[in-house]
């Protein structure tokens, strides 16, 4: 049923170094056209750091896991394309459709396919309003349960930062910072929380990895929180003033359910002129090239 592509194939036939990369945020996270020379450009980053790139999208019921340029394209381009979490691949392959993958999806879907390292901007988490509203994403409950590395800037600022660390401990998920014992916070270095563990090195946490695997217990993913260089983050003023008015437009707006997160970001880039794209797009470089060294130092082993 999966559709893996015979270069992604092959590279993990060999255990060749290969990274997963989600859709959602080509689909949903990025403005067009800008989008798709993103999706292009990471890409390139993972090769250009010797590991081959599977991004992860469905399209037309079938879970593919490394695009060509074509599919590439459908995905930036369609308008039709949907928000797909885990909860809705079987739904998406019945009924075929076509949808870009959440961090949740994407990593049940490298999983599967034997892809251990995927790169991503920033997690999902638990909401703001989540005493209201329960709405805590599906990434954390599924990385509860996948054998799967995560490099990512933390979980995205427009969400309770605090409370979404506090359910990575309840669920099981690891979590080091990269080179850093603070949590970063996706625009920002640095969330105001720290974390417990500090890794240093691709080789380190390939160390990790394998600790993971030869210690049994629950199939929980480790999270590499690897900061948005300093000299490249969103001002922390800005961000904090721009937040609260993007948060309250949501609310004004009735803005629910799985838009809440593709809204904020939106409303982040325009009430930013575009620099909170530009510290997004730099944590998802930083991301994928650390990401295309963990699976070089993960496929040594
Ligand atoms: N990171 C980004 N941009 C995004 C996302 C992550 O830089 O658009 C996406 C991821 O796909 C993540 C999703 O899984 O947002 C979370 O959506 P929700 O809060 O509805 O679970
Ligand atoms: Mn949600």
């Amino acid at each position: 049923m999966l559709v893996v592509s015979d270069e992604v194939e092959a590279a993990v036939a060999q255990r060749r170094p290969v990274v997963a990369l989600e859709s959602t945020i080509i689909a949903h996270g990025l403005p067009r056209p800008r989008n798709l020379r993103v999706a292009k450009e990471l890409e390139a980053v993972v090769r250009d750091e010797g590991a081959v790139p599977a991004t992860i999208a469905v399209l037309d019921g079938r879970p593919h896991v490394g695009l060509d340029e074509e599919q590439l394209e459908r995905v930036a381009h369609d308008d039709g394309i949907r928000k797909l979490g885990h909860r809705d691949l079987p739904l998406a392959v019945a009924a075929g459709a076509s949808g870009a993958t959440t961090v949740s999806a994407t990593a049940q879907l490298a999983a599967r396919a034997g892809v251990r390292v995927f790169a991503t901007g920033g997690l999902g988490g638990v909401h703001r309003e989540w005493t209201v509203t329960q709405d805590e994403s599906a990434d954390l409950g599924l990385l509860a349960r996948t054998r799967i590395t995560v490099v990512c800037a933390g979980v995205k600022s427009i969400l309770d930062v605090g409370a979404t660390l506090e359910r990575l401990e309840t669920l099981g998920v690891a979590v080091a910072g990269y080179r850093t014992n603070r949590f970063p916070g996706f625009y920002l270095a640095d969330s105001g929380h720290e974390v417990d563990w500090t890794l240093r090195s691709p080789g380190e946490v390939a160390e990790v990895m394998r600790a993971q695997d030869a210690l049994g217990g629950p199939e929980a993913a480790l999270i590499v929180a690897n900061p948005v260089p300093s000299g490249e983050q969103l001002d922390p003023v800005l961000h904090a003033r721009v937040l609260d008015d993007a948060l309250r437009a949501c609310e004004e707006r009735g803005i629910t359910g799985q838009a809440i997160t593709p809204f904020l970001l939106d409303e982040l880039v325009r009430r930013t002129d575009g620099a909170s794209l530009e510290a997004n797009l730099a944590a998802a470089r930083g991301n994928v090239r650390l990401a295309g060294r963990v699976a070089a130092a993960w496929a040594e082993r």
